[in-house]
């Protein structure tokens, strides 16, 4: 009896012991880094978007939300400046065409609370992600397609415009020129440049935008991942958005965007969350990434801390970040 009773009391003092002195561990080795990481995830707003045209829109994102602008606000205009500018040839006005020399734009835009809006196979319009804001805002739908897109954006005011620049023409022409019997439709090397583009705002808003004329030189009528909610983009006011460049039928087949936001949602690291999609994606896509050195996928993530993911399924990945008041042009790694 006595025994035990000294037992325990040995034990308890034992106990408290080494409770103070793994407090003490604590303080000294891991919470001190703890609180740093999480003082250092306050940071907001953050822009993130893909390839170079990624810098102007980040500076016009971040124009848009420092008058007082929204998040969804942001993304809209900053893609915008890619749709608008002829040199970015796979984006809006001067995108490359299709293999008839039609330039076909598609693209997405979703908020914080799973409104979202998308247009396809647009030929009239060079800023098909307002257009798909006009279908988020201003009907019960989601997504318009073809004619009916370019309808809805004349009867909402977009001017119409021819899409096709002489530049574009002129490589559409040298294209059909260089065409053999061993042309890979899916794999022409200047097809990486969709804007995707995400954005959190100071009140800890989010949402993402993605815009693209697809795939140069694709069979007529072909859409990519890019205005599909869910493949191209997908964004949730709880977790956080993630958006995709590359080879769109992969994306398509993997859900992209969505499986990252999920991973974010089950508590991954965005970084984290991408690689694990693009291992996904690499998985499902085996026997067409084998076969195609050019074969590019890559995706860019953003939680509501501030977190950011991006990383591309080969070397060449690029990206813009605007975090901590600097709009940065980063290289991502890549998982192959
Ligand atoms: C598509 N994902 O249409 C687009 C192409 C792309 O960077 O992203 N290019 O499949």
């Amino acid at each position: 009896m006595v025994s035990r009773m000294v037992g325990r009391r040995e034990f308890l003092k034992s106990s408290v012991i080494f409770g103070l002195g793994a407090l003490v561990f604590r303080k000294l080795k891991f919470f001190p880094f703890a609180e740093t990481s999480e003082a250092k995830v306050q940071s907001r707003p953050v822009l993130i978007s893909t390839w170079r045209q990624g810098i102007a829109a980040n500076e016009m994102g971040m124009k848009v939300l420092s008058e007082g602008g929204t998040a969804l606000d942001a993304v809209e205009l900053g893609v915008r400046t890619a749709e608008d500018d002829p040199k970015v040839m796979s984006v809006g006005y001067g995108g490359l065409p299709d293999e008839c020399g039609h330039v076909t734009l598609d693209a997405c835009i979703m908020d914080w609370q799973f409104n979202a809006g998308a247009v396809a196979f647009v030929q009239k319009c060079k800023n098909p992600a307002s257009v798909a804001r006009k279908v988020m805002e201003l009907t019960k739908h989601v997504f318009i397609v073809g004619e009916g897109a370019d309808r809805f954006a004349k009867m909402m005011g977009f001017p119409e415009v021819d899409l096709l620049t002489d530049e574009a023409r002129k490589r559409w022409l040298e294209w059909k020129r260089s065409m053999s019997q061993n042309d890979n439709w899916l794999s022409p090397e200047e097809n990486h440049d969709t804007i995707a583009m995400l954005a959190l705002d100071q009140q800890g808003r989010v949402a993402g935008a993605v815009t693209t004329s697809g795939l140069a030189w694709k069979i007529h009528g072909r859409v990519g991942d890019s205005p599909i909610i869910g493949a191209g983009l997908y964004v949730d006011g709880e977790v956080g958005a993630a958006g995709s460049t590359g080879v769109g039928e992969a994306v398509i087949r993997t859900c992209g965007s969505f499986l990252v936001v999920e991973y974010m949602r089950n508590g991954m690291h965005p970084q984290k969350a991408v690689e694990e999609t693009l291992k996904r994606v690499l998985k499902v896509n085996k026997k067409w990434i084998d076969k195609d050195p050019n074969f590019q996928v890559a995706f860019i993530a953003v939680n509501l801390k501030g977190e950011i993911g991006a990383m591309g399924l080969r070397k060449g990945f690029q990206y813009a970040l605007y975090k901590d008041g600097k709009n940065q042009f980063l290289d991502a790694p890549n998982l192959i």
